[in-house]
């Protein structure tokens, strides 16, 4: 059992956050809207890797205020906040040696984000933890599930170029250089053989033994159970323990099409059908392209987040 389970168990609701390039068009593309789970859309409108590459020059968070959004995850009763560090795209919200396809080389911006929201946790008391898709990466030739024309006599094996020249060195510079990280959140490992699950357990226990890591980091390895998205399970699932993830609408990074907000009645409800059945709720936030964070979000968080204070104190 890892040690860091107790304040996992005992918090119990964190912050996702699902914010990168994605985030700036919306759901739409060339003039046409892509219904769907926006942090999807290379996918689904099938984006040439270059043209897609090219739109971080059009990505620059001005208005990102990382001070606000973690006193908005405070106010929500929150205790955790998770960032997509990396999504499935390959683009990454902080400075790495090991890629240009980042927030500092490829964008205006060229301040790292990361760094601003891990200096803001560390100075409001939240932790701080990181997703990170290990496995798919729609921009990288050797990458899982490369949306570009693979290198000729490709084969399967080469996934052991990506993870070498991007995966190590992009999670190392996640692990040492913000500060205590409390949890790593990879996804979808699909089929990544089991030696790679492992050796990203031993990068991050070497670099940071207290950080948790979750079940989709495949192989069978993981501190705790992350369930199927939006899924609370309708009975206490025997598995030690497990989270829910949910986000506040329906897609996980901003859609313009996507209102259907939860109230703060359905977060608390959620909340307390996930904690009463044992688990942890992680529930999300898209930021809009300009870093700022919606406003029928900003107002279920708040809302539940007095709910919750005005009930809890003794
Ligand atoms: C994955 C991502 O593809 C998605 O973009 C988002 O980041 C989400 C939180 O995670 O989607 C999944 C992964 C696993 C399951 C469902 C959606 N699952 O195991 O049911």
């Amino acid at each position: 059992k890892h040690p860091s389970l107790k304040w996992f168990t005992h918090d119990k609701y964190a912050m996702f956050i699902h914010w990168g390039l994605y985030s700036e068009m919306g759901g739409v593309w060339k003039d046409k809207t892509y219904y769907g789970i926006g942090e999807w859309i290379m996918h689904m409108a099938e984006i040439p890797v270059d043209e897609y590459k090219a739109y971080a020059s059009q990505f620059n968070p001005e208005k990102f205020d990382a001070t606000q959004l973690v006193k908005l995850a405070k106010a929500a009763g929150m205790k955790t906040i998770v960032i997509t560090a990396k999504h499935h795209d390959g683009f990454a919200l902080f400075d790495s040696a090991a890629s240009d396809f980042t927030v500092t080389k490829a964008t205006p911006y060229k301040r790292d984000l990361m760094k601003q929201l891990a200096d803001a946790c560390a100075a409001e008391g939240i932790r701080l933890g990181f997703y990170y898709s290990q496995n798919q990466d729609w921009t990288e030739p050797y990458g899982g599930e490369y949306k570009g024309e693979r290198p000729k006599d490709y084969t399967p094996d080469d996934f052991n170029i990506y993870f070498e020249k991007k995966v190590i060195p992009q999670v190392t510079e996640l692990l040492t250089n913000y500060g205590d990280i409390a949890m790593v959140w990879f996804d979808t490992p699909g089929d990544m053989p089991k030696t790679y699950s492992e050796r990203l357990v031993k990068l991050v226990t070497k670099h940071q033994p207290n950080c948790l890591i979750n079940s989709r980091i495949g192989g069978g390895y993981g501190d705790y159970v992350s369930l199927g998205d939006m899924h609370i399970p309708p009975v206490r699932p025997d598995v030690g323990a497990w989270e829910t993830v949910d986000t506040t609408n329906d897609s996980w990074s901003y859609a313009w099409y996507d209102q259907n907000w939860k109230s703060p009645k359905t977060i608390i409800e959620r909340l307390v059908k996930v904690t009463a059945r044992g688990g942890s709720y992680m529930l999300n936030v898209g930021p809009k392209g300009d870093g700022t964070i919606p406003a029928e979000a900003v107002t279920s968080l708040e809302e539940s987040g007095k709910w919750l204070k005005a009930h809890s104190e003794a």
